[in-house]
């Protein structure tokens, strides 16, 4: 059984080969994307178990997502194949490497019609962490129960809950996202808000007033993400902060993913909360340098060239 179960949708994305607008756009690359997909082959990479629940149409592209994950060494036994719901896509625009639009096909796809049914109690149960992103309470109400039956059955079974909100605002209203929100973190261990997502939920930019707050209404580890700046991690007792290397800006989309699974990776790892912000901060800075959303999710060990503390041999 996996240590880390998530749930959520996985799409094809389209990258499109140029910075124009995508009515200008002729030509795209097929990857994978989906927050959860994205954060599972993140923790893969780093050497943990992982387990992904979802649904996937019975289409081309449902079986490329499969291939993709069951390829990266995820778990996607507990995924369901809806034989008459399409996989949802999405396109990518991006008129710069920093300034990028994502157009959703995703309304009524197989993963939106997900429900607590599809969720198998021992699976969770027996995992040491449970993931959630803001983005599966969004799609459908049937998504939603089952975020909170998956939290529900984490909280009784002493599985650690790390919460990403990864707020989307394309899919739900401002006030609806800040109330489910607000309420999912109230589960959750570890919360991984971006400053702007704080701002958004909480009404303020400082990153320790929103950690506070997080840390006021139940989670133990604070971790607010700072774009380039880096990132600051508060629990009661500490609060650290680390910035983010310096690298070229090629693709953002994905980069919270990365840093979420460099966190929850290290926290596997047993390691104290700095060395776990150092290799969150690592991986979404890969993930930002290259293109596509999982493309640039490091391995261990590619980490370590990455920081120069290892050599690599070309040829
Ligand atoms: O975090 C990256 C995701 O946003 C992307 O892969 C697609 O899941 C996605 C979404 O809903 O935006």
């Amino acid at each position: 059984m996996p240590e880390v179960v998530t749930l959520g949708e996985a799409m094809v994305v389209f990258n499109p080969s140029d910075y124009l607008p995508l009515d200008y756009v002729h030509s795209f690359t097929k990857g994978m994307a989906g927050a959860e997909a994205n954060f599972s082959i993140g923790i893969a990479r780093l050497g943990h178990e992982v387990g992904w629940i979802s649904r996937v149409g019975d289409d081309p592209f449902g079986r490329f997502i499969l291939k993709s994950l069951r390829g990266e060494g995820v778990d996607i036994s507990r995924v369901k194949v809806d034989v008459e719901h399409p996989t949802g896509v999405y396109f990518k625009e991006k008129k710069s490497a920093r300034n990028i639009n994502v157009y959703y096909y995703r309304k009524g796809s197989a993963a939106s019609f997900m429900s607590s049914e599809d969720l198998d109690e021992g699976y969770i149960a027996s995992a040491k962490l449970l993931h959630i992103t803001g983005i599966t309470p969004a799609l459908s109400s049937s998504c939603r129960d089952a975020v909170y039956r998956a939290m529900q059955i984490a909280k009784k079974n002493g599985v650690m809950v790390s919460f990403d909100p990864n707020i989307r605002l394309k899919l739900w209203s401002i006030e609806e996202c800040r109330k489910t929100l607000l309420d999912i973190a109230r589960y959750a261990d570890i919360v991984l808000p971006g400053q702007e997502e704080g701002r958004l939920l909480l009404g303020t930019d400082s990153p320790e007033e929103i950690a506070k707050s997080f840390l006021d209404i139940g989670a133990k580890t604070v971790v607010v993400k700072l774009g380039p700046e880096g990132a600051m991690a508060m629990t009661d007792n500490e609060t650290v902060y680390d910035s983010a290397p310096d690298v070229p800006v090629v693709d953002t989309v994905g980069a919270g993913d990365g840093f979420a699974a460099g966190f929850i990776a290290g926290v596997l790892n047993g390691w104290d909360i700095k060395r776990c912000l150092r290799l969150a901060n690592d991986v979404g800075s890969m993930v930002v340098a290259s293109n596509g959303d999982v493309e640039g999710l490091p391995t261990m060990e590619e980490v370590e060239v990455f920081r120069g503390t290892i050599k690599k041999v070309d040829r």
